[in-house]
């Protein structure tokens, strides 16, 4: 074999968005040297997107972390990072998680997790686990600046909070997409691989797609129809539509839905005309688009970060299920449907169901959603003193200091802590104020189930991916580390647990997630086992979604939909009161941006995803930069409450007048300090913008349309 290349073929999976693409990869001698799309998974068909290819880059990342790391202050002020063994890393943080709780109490302790944990099989059976294990209220997420307000209507209408219809895409004849861009996101709460080609087919079909959002975006752009409309005004236009069908009589919707007369009288302020003076969008066009959803074969309506991460989120994400309900397209094909995934855990009860305002946050007094506050908070929590404030923290697969508002001040409140412990692979803007970094295996060392993605996407699968590559000796698994943390932190404890119950948490925390995957498909109801996914690494293909699934599969108490929600309700006396009477003419609207190319805050190290134009830039109307002088590419000035940030700015009659557009994850260089995986991409961070007091009923953040002011610089 001497002077011989080896080369092997193996199946992967790509984790970095929502359509977990089924990857061939090919290796020679250890390294790989190509991925494509595996043309035999039976959800993604082939399909891959530029991200996907760079799953090679984080596994060769001379930048990625494999053993833990401890911060070095060094006496000139300046900062390094010292590799140690894992047992002295495991020892320093539950040193450092239990101090903190047992001199502060244990919400002294603050959790966040980001969003690669959905991505993590790992994560979802042990890291859940183990945050769980630790007790704090202080415990926050990604998901308060992303769905939280789908999270809600789901628990308020169908009694879980992820039992969300997703959008039968491959059979729709009406796909109206809100504040959404899945040509370059590919798809979020709707995992759909393979976008572009779906839409082909759609349109093919002489479907519609109808997009309606302040940007034309790359899905605007080979939308059938797209309408501009200013941001935060969605509620408006899509309680107008409803308002149509009513008062148009054409509603159909199904028996097990209550409360509808509440809904009619509800809306019925909301005509399209008033709707045309806040958003812009024409009454006329809002009745058409009405009209034609309720007239088309079949019809679902959608709506994402858009319209999820705005000052009436859970208004809109309720408005839109009842689109669906109301013209009959719920749980129906070619409308919204349920899924049947392998392991339903939202059916089988291993998700809860939610709960709202069983605590609160302390100083702010907002309420918890499923035991999470919401991430605008935490740093008032850090930063106000007295009993309760928040000490030590611990991150796990996150950066809220590029990805929550006021990035800026967090990042400060965090520098200021007793005590910090990350679980990441890298270096990032948040955990380079961590004490003690712990890595785990990345994506190709690790096997995968898609506990979460098989629950949401557009046709019924099942696939178990084994680990590409055997992790190191000196490396270990995510699922390795939350039991040590867990574990090694509870013996430190003051007020320890009762037996049993650590004995229980050391069991459930010590068995593999792999084995827990065979458990869970044995003992669900799709017949498929392990053994079948590991001789079928490709998938198994389980049909397209069913309909007729309700009203058993609600697990509300009644088995009934209430769509008209007191909660809800109330808060259409908010948007009342929040109609603008004339825009500041100054202030413009501050909108966010995903690329293709872009994976929220990370990825920003690999050539392969940065090379090309750079996209960082402001995008701004050319009337808009007349109105200030100011010539295109220029650096610019913007400007919000709570903070100001430099950045070029790019003139283009994509984004509606009034509008400026920055993509969130930019903005890495931060005191001057180079970190591993900030390269050098330029640009600024939109978070350090983005206002904490801006919220949604749901307590989601607000960080689309946010006044700011732009002058040059
Ligand atoms: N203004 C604005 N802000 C936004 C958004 C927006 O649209 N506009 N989008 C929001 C949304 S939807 C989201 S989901 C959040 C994301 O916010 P976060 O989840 O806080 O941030 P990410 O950028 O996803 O960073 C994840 C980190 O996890 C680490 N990581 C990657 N893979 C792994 C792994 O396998 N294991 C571990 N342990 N670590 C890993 C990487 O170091 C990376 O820095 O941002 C939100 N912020
Ligand atoms: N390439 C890539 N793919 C990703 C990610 C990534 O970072 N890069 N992130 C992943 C994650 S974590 C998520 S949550 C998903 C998100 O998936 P999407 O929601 O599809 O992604 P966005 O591009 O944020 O789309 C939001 C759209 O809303 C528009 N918008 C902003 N404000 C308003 C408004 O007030 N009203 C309306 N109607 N529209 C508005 C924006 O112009 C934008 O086009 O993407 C996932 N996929
Ligand atoms: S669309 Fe791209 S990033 Fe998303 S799973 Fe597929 S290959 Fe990965
Ligand atoms: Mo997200």
């Amino acid at each position: 074999m001497l002077g011989m290349t080896v080369t092997e073929t193996k199946l992967g999976v790509c984790n970095l968005c929502e359509a977990v693409c089924g990857l061939v990869l090919t290796i020679e001698d250890g390294t790989v040297t190509s991925i494509r799309g595996n043309p035999d998974d039976p959800l993604s068909r082939g399909y891959i997107c530029p991200k996907g290819t760079a799953m090679a880059d984080v596994y060769d990342d001379p930048d990625r972390l494999r053993r833990p790391v401890r911060r070095v202050d060094r006496p000139d002020g300046s900062v390094g990072w010292e590799e140690i063994g894992w047992d002295e890393a495991f020892d320093l943080v539950a040193d450092g998680l239990a101090g903190a709780i047992n001199e502060h109490g244990k919400d002294a302790l603050a959790i966040y997790l980001g969003n690669p944990n959905a991505h993590s099989l790992g994560s979802l059976t042990h890291g859940i686990a183990m945050v769980k294990s630790l007790r704090t209220r202080n415990k926050y997420s990604a998901t308060s600046v992303d769905q939280l307000p789908h999270q809600l209507v789901g628990h308020l209408m169908y009694g879980h909070q992820l039992l969300l219809p997703v959008p039968d895409l491959d059979r729709t004849s009406y796909f109206l997409v809100f504040g959404a861009n899945p040509m370059a996101s590919n798809g979020s709460l709707m995992t759909v691989p393979d976008f572009p080609n779906r839409l082909r087919e759609l349109k093919a079909r002489d479907g519609q797609m109808v997009v309606f959002d302040p940007r034309r975006t790359e899905t605007a752009k080979v939308a059938t129809e797209h309408h501009f409309v200013r941001p935060g005004s969605d509620p408006w236009v899509l309680l107008a539509m409803l308002q149509v069908l009513f008062e148009d009589g054409l509603t159909t919707p199904p028996a097990y839905a209550d409360n509808l007369e509440a809904v009619a009288d509800a809306v019925a302020l909301f005509t399209p005309e008033r709707a045309e003076r806040v958003s812009g969008v024409p009454a006329a066009e809002i009745r058409r688009v009405a009209r034609e959803f309720a007239a088309a074969e079949s019809a679902v309506a959608y709506g994402r970060i858009g319209v999820s991460t705005a000052p009436f989120g859970t208004v809109c994400q309720w408005a839109i299920q009842l689109l669906n309900l109301v013209t009959g397209n719920l749980d129906r094909i070619g409308g919204a449907m349920l899924t049947e995934p392998a392991i339903d855990g939202v059916g089988r009860g291993l998700i809860g169901r939610g709960h709202y305002d069983r605590f609160r946050s302390r100083v702010r007094e907002l309420p918890e959603f499923g035991g999470e506050l919401p991430v605008s908070v935490l740093r008032e929590e850090i930063e106000t003193p007295g009993e309760g404030q928040v000490r030590a923290l611990l991150t796990l697969a996150g950066n809220p200091v590029l990805s929550t508002p006021d990035g800026a001040r967090l990042d400060r409140a965090i520098g200021g802590l007793d005590f910090m412990a990350s679980i990441d692979i890298y270096i990032n803007e948040t955990t380079r104020h961590a004490d003690v970094i712990l890595p785990p295996t990345s994506a190709l060392e690790r096997d995968q189930y898609d506990l979460v993605f098989h629950v949401l996407a557009v046709r019924n699968t099942a696939r178990f991916t084994p680990a590409v590559f055997d992790k190191a000796r000196d490396q270990r698994h995510d699922w390795q580390i939350y039991r040590e943390v867990a574990l090694r932190t509870a013996a430190r404890l003051r007020k320890k647990a009762p037996l049993a119950k650590r004995l229980k948490l050391r069991a459930q925390l010590s068995t593999s997630p792999s084995l827990l995957v065979g458990m869970l498909l044995r003992t669900g109801k799709s017949g498929v086992t392990i053994t079948d996914l590991r001789k079928h690494p490709e998938g198994v293909d389980l049909g397209p979604l069913r309909p007729d699934l309700l009203p058993e599969r609600l697990q509300t108490k009644s088995q009934r939909i209430d769509t008209a929600p007191a909660f809800v309700l109330a808060d259409l006396d908010r948007l009342v009161a929040s109609e603008p009477v004339s825009p500041k003419p100054s202030e413009l609207l501050l909108i966010g941006r995903r690329h293709k190319q872009d994976c929220n805050s990370w990825m920003h190290n690999t050539t392969r995803l940065t090379r090309g134009r750079a996209r960082h830039q402001l995008l701004m109307h050319p009337d808009d930069l007349a109105a200030r002088d100011i010539e295109d590419g220029k650096t610019v000035v913007v400007t919000s409450r709570v903070g100001r940030v430099e950045v070029e700015v790019q003139a283009t009659e994509d984004v509606m007048p009034g509008v400026v557009s920055l993509p969130h994850g930019y903005g890495h260089q931060r005191d001057g300090v180079r970190l591993s995986q900030a390269a050098t991409v330029p640009g600024a961070s939109i978070n350090d913008l983005t206002d904490p007091t801006l919220l949604d009923v749901s307590g989601n953040a607000a960080l689309s349309g946010v006044p700011v002011t732009v002058a040059s610089a």
